[in-house]
């Protein structure tokens, strides 16, 4: 068995090795040009040229949480695109979004500002009633972050596109519920995958659904907000802040607006990383239920995006 690795961000020399022990009867390389066909791919951010060169695969592995770059490029006809089913990032996703509404919640950023200035001072304790969480998308991470945040009393609302019960979650579902569910929301947290239908979902008219003094959290992908009406409802004051780790192009230029502004807080999309022992791990368990002609979970439908 062939396995290829391709990463545009990740140090592909460390995965060799991994995949090399769990895989020991395998051939495993780095992909490069010319390279011989592979029977599997594993690939984060691939080049086109990788698919028009590999047209045996019998699976692809995507080894971040999003396949929105992969699913743009014209892939082997019939290959299962396949995604990691949490590997570890459930977990990381859950304690960003935790900590974000907490020192949203909590004012830690205007604590740690007073501290800097030598300045005691408290402030008044603040209602969570106040600020209900919406999560949009509750897939793996979405619904493990909506359990969460619900542990800390905050109430949770989930948008889904399809119905989903989760304990303590009001759930709201496609389109006809949106309105609703952001109107339900004061701290809006994006989980959902980058599709047709949920880029720039969050625009100036969704964004001023949100509750007065709102707060945006976006961790799944630049391309769902328009940055420019973000902007637009900070200034105006209706929103309140936004916590940002992902954006439109990656590193974040220099001198996007995003960089200086007061009321927002930015990290360099690390809201949960690939771990890749557990990646590994989980990769090579489905390589071997592919081979025995089993099922595969979290195979991705090209259709709906995944
Ligand atoms: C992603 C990831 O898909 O970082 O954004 O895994």
């Amino acid at each position: 068995m062939r396995v290829i690795y391709f990463s545009a961000d990740q140090d592909g020399a460390a995965w060799i090795p991994g995949l090399q022990a769990a895989l020991p009867g395998a051939q495993i390389s780095l992909w490069e040009r010319g390279a011989r066909a592979a029977d599997y791919a594993v690939v984060w951010k691939p080049p086109q040229q990788l698919f028009d060169e590999q047209t045996q695969l019998k699976a692809l592995f995507n080894t971040g949480a999003g396949v929105d770059a992969l699913l743009k490029l014209r892939l082997p006809d019939g290959v299962p695109v396949i995604r990691l089913d949490d590997a570890g990032m459930s977990v990381q996703m859950a304690e960003f979004v935790c900590h974000a509404v907490v020192r949203h919640f909590r004012e830690f950023a205007d604590y740690e500002s007073d501290m800097e200035m030598g300045k005691w001072s408290f402030r008044k304790p603040r209602s969570r009633l106040d600020f209900p969480v919406g999560v949009l998308g509750l897939g793996v991470l979405g619904e493990r972050v909506a359990k969460a945040v619900a542990q800390f009393d905050f109430p949770v609302n989930g948008w889904t596109r399809t119905s989903k019960a989760l304990p303590g979650v009001q759930c709201f579902v496609g389109d006809a519920q949106l309105d609703d569910f952001l109107a339900a929301s004061r701290i809006v947290v994006c989980l959902l995958p980058l599709t047709p239908e949920t880029e720039n979902l969050l625009n100036a008219q969704r964004l001023a659904r949100i509750r007065p003094g709102g707060y945006v959290i976006n961790v799944a992908r630049g391309a769902h907000i328009v940055d420019a009406d973000l902007l637009t409802c900070l200034d105006s004051g209706h929103l309140a802040g936004a916590a940002l780790d992902v954006f439109r192009v990656e590193p974040l230029p220099k001198g996007h607006p995003f960089w200086q502004h007061p009321k927002i807080t930015l990290t360099p999309h690390t809201s949960a990383r690939t771990l890749r022992s557990e990646s590994i791990a989980q990769i090579v368990g489905k390589i071997a239920a592919i081979e025995r002609g089993d099922a595969v979970a979290g195979t991705v439908d090209p259709n709906r995006g995944y």
